[in-house]
Formats: C-alpha cells, sequence, structure tokens
C-alpha cells in the first residue's frame, strides 16, 4: 500500500532530491535543461504566478502549448503554487476550448505563443491570458518577479493538483479531477514496478504533455526516477526513429498504430541501415489495445517486449500491464501492484474467469469527474468500471475483448471488432483496420471492416476475404469491407468507431 504525507506538493517531491547538475530534459535541437536549471525557471515561474498575475491556492490555471521544457515548467510552477493545472490537448479548437475553461472555470492561462490564436478565439469570460516561449510583450518571463527559490505551498495530499480533460472517443468532454498524492502514485505504481527506471534512462515518446499518458511518462515518470526526458513537439513515427537514436532514447511510451508505422520503416531496406534502436530497453504501448501480432513483428524486429498496457484519463495512468518475462502476447497483464482489477456483469457482480464481461478497476487514484452525472456509471459501489470488455483467465491475465460498446451482435452472436482486427492485421498488406457492427434489419448489425493498406498494395477485397476465412469462424468474417486511406481518429490516436458505425468518415 501507498502512504503519503497528509501534507505533500507533488510539484515540489518531483523537483526535491535530484542533483542539479543532471540533465532534465532534451529538445531535438540539440537544448537540454538540467535540475538546477528546471528548479530555477520553475521557481521564476511560481514568484510570477502569485505576485505578478495574483494566482492564490487552489485557482484553475490553464496549460496550452505544445510539448517543449517550457510546457513542463508551468505544470510543475502552477502545482508548486498551490494551484491547479488544467491539461487540455493543443489540438483542442475554440469552442471545445470555451467549455472546457467554463466547466474547469478557469481564470489564467499559460498558453504557448504559438498556440494561442484559437485560445483567444474562444472569448472566455474573465479569462486572462499569458503566452510563454515566444517575445510577446505579455511573455510570462518578463512580468515582474521576485528572484531566488520560491517555497511550495503547503498543500495538502489530497488537494486538487489536475483535472484532466478527456473527450473519450465520443465528444463530450469530462474534466477528471487529480490530487497531489494521485501524481506520485502512478510514478510509485506502474512506473516503479514496471517500467523500474533508473538514473540513466532517456525518456521519450508520441503522446502530448495535455493526454495524461504523455504527462506521466514523459515529466511525471522521469522525474521521480531523477531520469532524463526528451520533449518532441513533432512526435509522430517519422520523427521518433531519428530520436530515438540521436538522442540513445531508452524507455518509449507510444500507441499500438506508432509501432506498426516504425516497423514499416524499419523493414525497409535503407531504414535498417539507418535507424539505430539498440538504446531501447522499454517500450511502452497504451491508448488502444495492442494487437498480438503487432507484438510479435517488434520483438521480431529489435529483440524487445512491448509493456502493453490500459490506463485512462480517469485514473491517471496504466493500471493493468505486465514486466519483462511476466509479458504475454495477446493481453494486457496483470493488475499493477497496488491495484485490484476484476470482471463483472451489467449488475456488478464478478462473472467467472474465462468470460466476457466489464472490466471493473480499484487502486490508489479513482474516477472524479468535475460536475458530471457520468460519474454514477463510471463509480459503481467503489470499483471504477472503464467501460471496457475483458476476459480474465484462470491463470490471473486479464484479455482485451473490446470497448463495451464496440461489441457486435450480428444473428444472434457477439462478436468482439478487435478480434476480427486482429485477423486482418496478420495479413501482410494491412497496416490498420476498425472493425464496427452496423445496423441492419435482418441480423440486427452485420460486421464491417475499414482497412488501410500499405503504400503499394492492390485493394482486392475478395482476396481479403479469403484470407479471413482461413483465421475465423465464418459469422466473424466482414460482410464489407471498405478501403481508407487513414481511420478516424481522435487526436490522443484512439480509433472513431462511432464514426464508422454511422458512415461519417466518407
Ligand atoms: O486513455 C488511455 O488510453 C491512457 C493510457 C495510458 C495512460 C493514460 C491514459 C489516459
Amino acid at each position: 500500500e501507498l502512504c503519503y504525507p497528509a501534507r505533500l506538493n507533488c510539484a515540489a517531491e518531483l523537483l526535491a532530491t535530484t542533483d542539479p547538475g543532471r540533465p532534465v530534459f532534451h529538445t531535438p535541437s540539440g537544448v537540454t535543461w538540467t535540475y538546477g536549471e528546471l528548479r530555477a525557471r520553475v521557481d521564476r515561474i511560481a514568484h510570477t504566478l502569485t505576485t505578478a498575475l495574483g494566482v492564490v491556492p487552489g485557482n484553475r490555471v490553464l496549460l496550452r502549448g505544445p510539448t517543449t521544457p517550457w510546457l513542463a515548467a508551468c505544470w510543475l510552477a502552477v502545482l508548486k503554487a498551490g494551484a491547479v493545472a488544467v491539461t487540455v490537448l493543443a489540438q483542442a479548437r475554440s469552442h471545445e476550448l470555451a467549455t472546457m475553461c467554463r466547466i474547469a472555470r478557469v481564470g489564467l492561462a499559460l498558453c504557448d505563443v504559438r498556440s494561442v490564436d484559437d485560445l483567444a478565439r474562444a472569448g472566455v469570460p474573465g479569462l486572462r491570458i499569458t503566452t510563454y516561449g515566444g517575445d510577446a510583450p505579455d511573455d510570462l518571463l518578463r512580468l515582474p518577479a521576485p528572484d531566488g527559490p520560491f517555497e511550495a505551498v503547503d498543500t495538502a495530499a489530497d488537494d486538487v493538483a489536475l483535472i484532466a480533460f478527456t473527450s473519450g472517443t465520443t465528444g463530450r468532454p469530462k474534466g477528471c479531477v487529480h490530487f497531489h498524492r494521485d501524481v506520485l502514485a502512478i510514478a510509485d505504481t506502474f512506473s516503479k514496478h514496471v517500467l523500474k527506471p533508473h538514473h540513466e534512462d532517456v525518456f521519450a515518446g508520441s503522446p502530448p504533455l495535455g493526454f495524461t499518458f504523455g504527462l506521466g511518462g514523459l515529466v511525471v515518470f522521469p522525474l521521480r526516477a531523477g531520469a532524463s526526458s526528451l520533449l518532441l513537439e513533432q512526435a509522430g513515427p517519422r520523427q521518433l526513429l531519428p530520436a530515438i537514436a540521436e538522442h540513445r532514447v531508452s524507455v518509449l511510451f507510444t500507441a499500438p498504430t506508432a509501432y506498426r508505422a516504425m516497423l514499416e520503416e524499419l523493414d525497409g531496406t535503407a531504414g535498417r541501415a539507418r535507424h539505430d534502436v539498440s538504446s531501447l530497453r522499454r517500450c511502452v504501448s497504451a491508448g488502444e489495445n495492442l494487437p498480438a501480432a503487432t507484438w510479435r513483428a517488434w520483438r521480431e524486429r529489435t529483440g524487445l517486449r512491448i509493456i502493453n498496457g490500459i490506463g485512462a484519463t480517469e485514473l491517471l495512468h496504466i493500471f493493468i500491464s505486465a514486466a519483462d518475462e511476466h509479458i504475454r502476447p495477446g493481453t494486457t497483464g496483470v493488475p499493477v501492484p497496488g491495484w485490484h482489477a476484476r470482471v463483472q456483469d451489467a449488475g456488478g457482480s464478478p462473472v467467472p474467469d474465462g468470460e466476457p464481461g466489464l472490466l471493473a478497476v480499484r487502486g490508489p487514484v479513482g474516477c472524479r469527474y468535475l460536475a458530471d452525472p457520468r460519474q454514477r456509471q463510471y463509480v459503481r459501489d467503489g470499483w471504477n468500471v472503464t467501460g471496457d470488455t475483458y476476459v480474465r483467465e484462470p491463470d490471473g491475465y486479464f484479455r482485451y475483448v473490446a470497448r463495451a460498446d464496440d461489441m457486435i451482435i450480428s444473428a444472434g452472436y457477439n462478436i468482439a471488432g478487435p478480434e476480427v482486427e486482429d485477423a486482418l492485421l496478420r495479413h501482410p498488406d494491412v497496416v490498420e483496420a476498425a472493425v464496427v457492427g452496423r445496423p441492419d434489419e435482418a441480423r440486427g448489425q452485420v460486421v464491417v471492416a475499414y482497412t488501410v493498406l500499405r503504400a503499394d498494395a492492390p485493394r482486392d477485397a475478395a482476396a481479403l476475404r479469403t484470407f479471413l476465412k482461413a483465421e475465423l469462424a465464418p459469422y466473424k468474417c466482414p460482410r464489407e469491407i471498405v478501403f481508407l486511406d487513414a481511420l478516424p481518429r481522435t487526436v490522443t490516436g484512439k480509433v472513431q468507431r462511432f464514426k464508422l458505425r454511422t458512415g461519417d468518415d466518407q
């Protein structure tokens, strides 16, 4: 069990111990900040917040910008000053920003000067916007503020540290409230027991800091371990491979799609010669289910076992996963130490091992939606019901089946879309696949597969169907196969299946 003191400021804690001369952040342009420099910059921003900008403990401060050391410093400064960091994705647009500011009652925004237009256009009443990272006259660092150390505000472990927004895969934003102790808890569970990081590790990855997957993986975990992090503004598969080689990245955070794209690149003759991934020792995949085919291909190409995980903004980070030789392809893993998980029916009763049901978890972090009645659906009898259908195998491993609302019922058969997707991904020409149920008068639903093929592959639905017939029971085979150039995704990379179900993407 985790045990934290009653008074705790997580930002002060994350910044407290590491030798000031050690590196903390790197950028692709070759800039490195040390822990000493980060502390000084965080303190300077915290002074500015509390003196020039009048921030008092509990005030909500929106943070918006690409993944840079300055964004991370602003996040730490807001928390050190006892205020609440409201994290949003840089891609959020004016009307979404206005909604999130209203829900979270944001009074001040610290915004990268390059991301300010949409926020200004949002026209949030009473919102003061201060930019950072540029030469604008209201730039954060030009405001008058005392020099020297800033004494962290004496927050309680249960004071609110951040509000993270999730729009899920359907679009209506929910603010998830997290405490100072929650921030440390994600490092002291998943990172400590699964990643087992050390001082020399260099973290990097694709999720932005506005997504808690990225905030944990690129800021909280490295700082808790006294390690460093490469912060990439552009972190697509094309940028990741050269960045890994150049900065000797050892801990990688990204999603299954990016692993597949990197494999494609590595499989090219030029790729093999060009990209050195020998520095990697941990590769984390979350955000979507990781198909066994992708796991095996990565293992074959790199010798590394991808660490699959399921996390949620509601629970801040990953709560089921597995480490090292305990990793089993095709499963997510076991509850991370400190977490409990079970599979239950719609009434909340546990279902037997081997049978599908709703995933329910309990642990050091819980879901607290800000003023949202959907709280009652997510938290039931003290369990967080994530909306995923899972099977618990008799040996205690949890296997993903589908998002609960992605189960397809066709002519009385229950079909898990991801199982059909896995079969499609075993075909050498298929790069991406999403399988949904489309309403059908005769069968209730029919299985429709959306696929993205390698650039030079022929769009041959008949050949794909023949391939699938050898892989799947006939009732699971798609009635229709649609070829797309790309799948519709949220800004955090999750496939928007609801758009495919309604044909919105075409
Ligand atoms: O939403 C997710 O998939 C996720 C995964 C890992 C950590 C955090 C989150 C929100």
